[in-house]
């Protein structure tokens, strides 16, 4: 995944012509579309091929099984067309292992939850992020999933992956974070949906967020 503007579109809309409206829109602002269960479940899988006209997509399905059902749900979601996938790092190393096993056979890229971003995500997954992302590493990921609400949690797992892996991360916007200091704290990409798609002129906000993270890069 190219590294340009730093932000991925998290398309949660439930309507085929909807997303595919906002992503034409807004395709020159994201390096890439994460899309996830709203979308592929009110619209089929195909959804992922069409979008995928527009930018490299990411099927955002949060992989959490044993490894074999691992490994067929991420052979349905390549097949389908997309660039990279979200799984749970939680699982096990075996259950990842699986993933990465077939996204290597189709020379594509797995992500891995270490943190989530909601208020939750601090219960139980917080405390075992550090050990996910040395797994992660180990294994071979391409990235993981941290948190925009707590851009120091950011900055902790990125000492401690250096920069073998890359970091999206959610929860700019509408769940409080921002998009120029989760930057700053050691993020390639912010993730947004709803500060987006929910805009009276996506185009316009994503643009604007975009040029946040240019004038942050910059350093202006
Ligand atoms: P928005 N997402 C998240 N937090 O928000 N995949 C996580 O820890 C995580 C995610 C997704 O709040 C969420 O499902 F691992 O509208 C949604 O698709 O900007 C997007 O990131 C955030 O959407």
């Amino acid at each position: 995944m190219e590294r340009n503007t730093c932000m991925i579109l998290a398309l949660d809309v439930t309507d085929r012509e909807e997303a595919l409206k906002i992503a034409e829109d807004v395709w020159e602002f994201v390096d890439a579309i994460k899309v996830g269960y709203p979308l592929v479940l009110a619209t089929g899988l195909d959804i992922i091929r069409e979008l995928a006209e527009f930018a490299p997509i990411i099927a955002d399905f949060k992989v959490a099984d044993i490894p074999n059902t691992n490994r067929l749900i991420c052979d349905q979601v390549f097949e389908a067309g997309a660039d990279a996938i979200i799984v749970q790092g939680f699982t096990g190393r075996d259950s990842l292992d699986a993933c990465i096993e077939i996204a290597s056979e189709y020379r594509k890229d797995v992500f891995v939850v270490s943190e989530m971003s909601h208020p939750g995500g601090a219960e139980f997954l917080q405390p075992a992020a550090e050990a996910i992302a040395k797994i992660a590493l180990e294994a071979g990921a391409f990235g993981l999933v941290a948190p925009a609400t707590r851009p120091e949690r950011v900055k902790k797992i990125r000492k401690i992956i250096g920069d073998k892996l890359t970091i999206i991360s959610p929860g700019v916007g509408a769940q409080g974070g921002k998009a120029s200091d989760v930057i700053a704290a050691g993020a390639d990409w912010v993730i947004v949906g709803r500060s987006i798609y929910k805009a009276e002129s996506p185009k316009e906000a994503a643009c604007e967020i975009a040029e946040e993270i240019r004038a942050e890069l910059c350093g202006e």
